[in-house]
């Protein structure tokens, strides 16, 4: 059966589109579009038109996986104004996401009527594109230049109601009742005529684009979509209609085959594919999770509550003394109180999250939760004591979870009868803000333990990603080679400013010294002042762990802005010297070929070992749980950017021993992704 089909209400021609999963506007849809749009201007007795899509929602977007393939006619922005050149009304009835491409066929229809859970935006921009099939040239008509700016270059959706208070959809339909209510205003808009977007006056005050770019500079660091999409909302503003289409089509030729689109897109495959679990079925039978037990009320024990009780998940959280019980939950709630402050939350949604939250001291009251997640400090003997009392508490088939961030799932299963039903659920830090979960597999974790944990990882908006049972599993093991040797360039010339300031520069949010500031240089210190074996050590000693006690590898003042200090390089020095260490003068470039190179090659060699299922599954953990920059696709995008051959190479040239793997990528020109 065709993706289009169309039927007849009245005078009415009702245009329907079927093509799951999401009626993104791939090549059948157009084609059958533009037919059906024929189909009601050859025949008379049609009076308009109704577009409406069948399944979860209205058209998503154009169809990614067309990008870079031949194009196939009629091209998305030939059929939009073939919609608007459509001689009789047509109607745009919208459910679910009117999202990019499906947004833009929305404009250029005449009308538009949504329900009110419709949400309605422009993401090209989260793909390094623009809107191209004329959304920055109809938005600044239809919604205002003010809306139109913000929708195009920060790529987030508004709801119905924000929608039609900018005048973007016309009417509201009943939740339940979109087609007849399409209907019945085609019938009304019959005797209105055609009112095209494109012909509209561009609305509101062009100033507002300058004060946007200027508020979200920032943000948009090394982007180069935003800056795309602000310059063609711009030139609407005072370019004709025909001319505004042409600088927006050059501006999203240059961006779709630039490498920042190419690494976004990459990144939307991957983070869909890493939630499949390869030689498990989709429709594998799911333990239900009702309740979850968190052990420990920590930081981490909080922060993963809060990610339950947000999605309304009762949770039961025990901790061993009710003072630090009492401050874990009183750390949960001032979470969600300044959430509700910052407008993120409605302030009833406070009470709601809290109300669904037990705490006690004791493990007993675990008893009835499906879900049981032990996020205490990081103990191999205490974590096998807890699991060993989980064991004798726990109902049978509840999931038992780690929240280690390196330590032995296997062992830690061994301490219960029970090894299939125990995983690893890595969360990072703070786990109610970070999207990445590491869901690790240990080697008897049954497949619907596995299938389960990654399911809930949807339910509360994470990002899960599988991984094996190794030293760090996938992130903090690439993490590694990436600290050891921005150590060793300290001793070898290189100052901390310099090697953050290549990392910055190269788009992580910040760089190695800056990481260990911000999460404490005593981390993993032994507490022996007077066990000096590296500079780590030495910095430990005296009390420079960091931003939270004003100094750390760098100095703070009371703002927090870091200053280089004369004490942490004549640590460096004296290590250096003792060492005899030669310096030199380190580049920038040896900088990205000692630290970014050895996270390529550490990645190479998990996935011989299988503990990634993919190398997209790599860039997964690196774009959402270490801010890599989403532009560069992920360390093993990024190596195929690169070339295997030039990263080994460099290797080579600094003495590193190089993957099979990654050898064999460069003698075979092949790729990682
Ligand atoms: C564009 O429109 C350019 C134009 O301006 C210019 C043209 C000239 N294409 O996310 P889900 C697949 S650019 C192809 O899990 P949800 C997705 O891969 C586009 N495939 O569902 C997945 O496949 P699988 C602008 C797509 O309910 C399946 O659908 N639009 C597309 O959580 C289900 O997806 C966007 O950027 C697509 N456009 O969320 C919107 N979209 O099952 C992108 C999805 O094999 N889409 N798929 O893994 C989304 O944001 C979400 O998919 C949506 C549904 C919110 C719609």
């Amino acid at each position: 059966m065709s993706v289009i089909t169309t039927e007849r209400r009245g005078d009415i021609l009702v245009i329907i589109s079927n093509s799951p999963p999401v009626n993104a506007l791939g090549a059948d849809v157009r084609i059958g579009l533009k037919a059906g749009i024929e189909e009601a201007i050859a025949d008379e007795t049609v009076k308009a038109v109704v577009i409406r899509c069948e399944g979860r929602t209205f058209f998503a977007g154009a169809d990614i996986t067309e990008f870079g393939k031949p194009p196939v006619e009629p091209l998305l922005p030939e059929l939009v104004d073939m919609i608007e050149d459509c001689p009789k009304p047509v109607v745009a009835a919208i459910h679910g996401t009117a999202l990019g491409g499906g947004l833009e066929t929305a404009l250029a229809c005449h009308y538009r009527i949504a329900v009110p859970s419709a949400q309605l935006g422009t993401p090209e921009v989260k793909l390094g594109l623009l809107p191209g099939a004329g959304g920055t040239q109809r938005l600044p008509r239809v919604a205002g230049i003010e809306a139109a700016v913000e929708l195009c270059a920060t790529g987030n959706p508004i709801g119905a109601a924000k929608a039609e208070s900018l005048g973007l959809i016309d009417r509201l339909a009943g939740e339940t009742s979109l087609v007849e209510d399409a209907i019945a205003f085609a019938q009304e808009m019959i005797a209105q005529g055609r009112r095209k977007s494109r012909e509209l006056p561009v609305k509101g005050d062009p100033a507002a684009i300058e004060a946007f770019a200027k508020a979200n500079a920032r943000k948009f660091r090394g982007l180069d979509a935003p800056a795309a999409n602000i310059a063609c909302v711009e030139a609407a503003t005072r370019l004709p209609f025909a001319e505004g289409m042409a600088f927006e089509r050059a501006q999203f030729m240059k961006l779709i085959f630039g490498t920042q689109s190419a690494a976004m897109r990459h990144i939307f495959f991957a983070e869909r594919k890493a939630s499949k679990i390869d030689g498990i079925a989709d429709d594998i039978a799911l333990r239900p999770i009702r309740k979850v037990g968190v052990i420990g009320a920590g930081t981490m024990g909080g922060g993963i509550s809060m990610n339950f009780l947000s999605a309304g998940i009762p949770v039961v959280i025990v901790e061993q003394e009710q003072a630090a019980l009492d401050r874990g939950t009183g750390v949960v709630r001032k979470n969600y109180e300044a959430s509700a402050a910052k407008g993120r939350i409605k302030p009833d949604q406070v009470t709601q999250a809290m109300d669904l939250l037990t705490a006690t001291l004791s493990l007993e009251e675990l008893a009835d939760c499906d879900l049981i997640i032990e996020a205490i400090f990081e103990n191999m003997e205490v974590k096998k004591e807890v699991f060993a009392k989980l064991d004798t508490i726990a109902k049978p088939g509840a999931i038992l979870a780690s929240n280690t961030s390196y330590l032995d799932i296997n062992e830690i299963a061994s301490a219960t009868s029970r090894p299939q039903d125990v995983l690893g659920l890595h969360f990072f830090s703070p786990a109610n803000v970070m999207k990445l979960l590491e869901v690790v597999r240990g080697a008897k974790t049954a497949d619907d333990v596995l299938a389960t944990a990654m399911s809930i990882a949807k339910k509360i908006r994470k990002v899960a990603v599988v991984a094996g049972v190794c030293d760090g599993f996938i992130g903090n093991r690439m993490l590694m080679p990436r600290q050891v040797e921005a150590m060793k360039l300290l001793m070898e010339g290189a100052t901390p400013e310099q090697v953050d300031r290549v990392h910055v520069e190269f788009g992580m949010p910040m760089g190695p010294f800056q990481m260990a500031d911000l999460a404490g240089v005593d981390i993993g210190w032994h507490r022996d002042p007077n066990r000096i074996e590296n500079v780590r050590d030495a910095l430990a000693a005296i009390g420079r762990w960091g931003q939270k006690t004003g100094k750390g590898f760098y100095d703070y003042d009371e703002k927090r802005n870091p200053s280089p200090s004369a004490e942490v390089q004549a640590i460096i020095d004296d290590f250096s010297a003792k060492a005899g260490v030669v310096k030199h003068e380190i580049s920038d470039e040896e900088i990205v070929e000692r630290t970014l190179y050895p996270m390529v090659n550490e990645g190479a060699l998990i996935l011989a070992e299988g503990m990634a299922q993919r190398a997209s599954d790599i860039d997964v953990v690196w774009i959402y749980g270490y801010g890599w920059p989403v532009y560069r696709g992920g360390p093993m995008f990024w190596a195929d950017l690169e070339g295997a051959d030039k990263i080994v190479k460099g290797l080579e040239k600094h003495g590193f021993a190089v993957a099979p793997l990654l050898k064999e990528k460069a003698e075979a020109k092949g790729r990682f992704t």
